[in-house]
């Protein structure tokens, strides 16, 4: 038994496959870590496969798996997964993309009690190092889709990361394509997930597998997941729905809150209508705060990096955003468009309510930033 096992899957990776073993190896020894190193490949047609056999002979700690079947490289990672001799992965690529300096951090945020350890190039300090325009747009595409089921995460997308066992012991994963991560962050039993960030390198040397279909791929896993989380309710973005059903239902108390201040200060207080509006929604705003504060994004659940006052400044300042985009819309929609102005209306509040969510979820009720 190793204490953690890290999985390099490979396609033809001749000229960095000795360079990429040596040096896990190497972080291996300088921090005294029992680690196995799984090489898990395609059947690559280079010398790939021969290599790794070589360095088997001498170091005990090398396995490799050649598959001949179903190729694919998040298919290759989950198979890595059932074959590891430990209870902590770590998927790394083999081009340096990744540097294996981090594994031992990694390593350590799993015996701190994470269940996954995701190296981010998009959160504070990480970055992306030599690449053409198109793929950071693509990248940052993908990463966005994926956001919207996992809102703390800055990287799904991430092909290097660690998780524990338990995380992926019984989850039916379906992987196809590139991102085996999302797939794990999806269909996986995790609470706790940390980032740290690292700089992506693009390939020296060798050729990338990036095919063209892959976005269709994506998109496709993306709503698999999505259908995944509403009949499997210990999934991560299950959670993440209850959190959307209560802002909604803390959203309807809002109505209430406002409707009910402004009937009383017109009626009862004799306030002026164009003064008892504002002062109406503002109170919405603030019980809608208040509850949201306290239940939709429960402070156990959630971080909390910033002050009450700033919380409370933030979703202000949103909540009006989001009124004023409602509003836009509402404007758009019967000037331009002819649509019957309740259904305009409800469009607005359609795409405010999303806004809101989102928004807020990112910005006022983020959690911590990576370590
Ligand atoms: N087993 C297996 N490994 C693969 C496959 N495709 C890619 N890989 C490996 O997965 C890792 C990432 O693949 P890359 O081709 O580097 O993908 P990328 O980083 O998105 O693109 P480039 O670095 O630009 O080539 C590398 O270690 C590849 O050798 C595959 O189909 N099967
Ligand atoms: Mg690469």
């Amino acid at each position: 038994m190793y204490d953690l096992t890290v999985i390099i899957p490979t396609f033809n990776e001749e000229p960095n496959i000795r360079n990429i073993v040596m040096a896990v190896d190497g972080v291996f020894h300088e921090n005294a870590l029992q680690g196995q190193i799984l090489v898990v490949d395609d059947n690559s047609s280079d010398a790939t496969i021969g290599i790794v056999n070589e360095i088997k002979r001498t170091n005990k700690n090398v396995d490799i798996i050649v598959r001949t079947k179903d190729h694919g490289l998040s298919q290759s990672v989950a198979d890595g997964f059932f074959h590891a001799f430990s209870d902590v992965f770590i998927v790394i690529d083999a081009d340096f993309s990744h540097p294996p300096v981090l594994i031992p951090r990694m390593y350590e945020e799993i015996r701190k009690g994470n269940d996954i350890v995701i190296g981010s190039r998009y959160t504070e300090g990480g970055g992306i190092k030599k690449w053409p325009l198109k793929r950071r747009l693509i990248s940052i595409g993908a990463t966005f889709l994926g956001r919207l089921l996992f809102p703390d995460v800055t990287d799904p997308v991430s092909g290097f990361f660690a998780i524990r066992k338990q995380v992926v012991e019984n989850a039916p994963l379906k992987p196809r394509g590139y991102k085996i991560l999302l797939e794990v962050l999806g269909k996986g039993t995790w609470d706790k997930d940390i980032e740290i960030p690292f700089e992506f390198v693009d390939r020296e040397i060798g050729s990338s597998k990036l095919k063209i279909g892959t976005i269709l791929d994506y998109a496709q896993q993306v709503a698999d997941i999505t259908l995944y989380s509403f009949t499997h309710h210990h999934s991560a973005a299950w959670r993440e729905w209850k959190r959307v059903f209560k802002f909604g239902i803390v959203g309807l108390s809002g109505i209430l809150v406002n409707l009910g201040i402004l009937y009383f200060l017109v009626s009862f207080a004799n306030m002026d209508k164009d003064l008892a509006s504002p002062v109406a929604i503002e109170l919405s705003i603030l019980n809608n705060f208040i509850w949201n504060d306290l239940w939709t994004f429960h402070p156990a659940e959630t971080g909390r990096l910033t002050s009450r006052w700033h919380r409370l400044g933030a979703f202000n300042l949103i909540s009006i955003g989001g009124a004023v985009i409602n509003y836009g819309i509402f404007l758009f929609l019967t000037r331009w468009f002819a649509v019957y102005y309740l259904g305009a209306q409800l469009v607005g509040i359609v795409v405010a309510f999303a806004w809101n969510f989102f928004v807020n979820r990112r910005l006022t009720w983020t959690r911590k930033i990576s370590s």
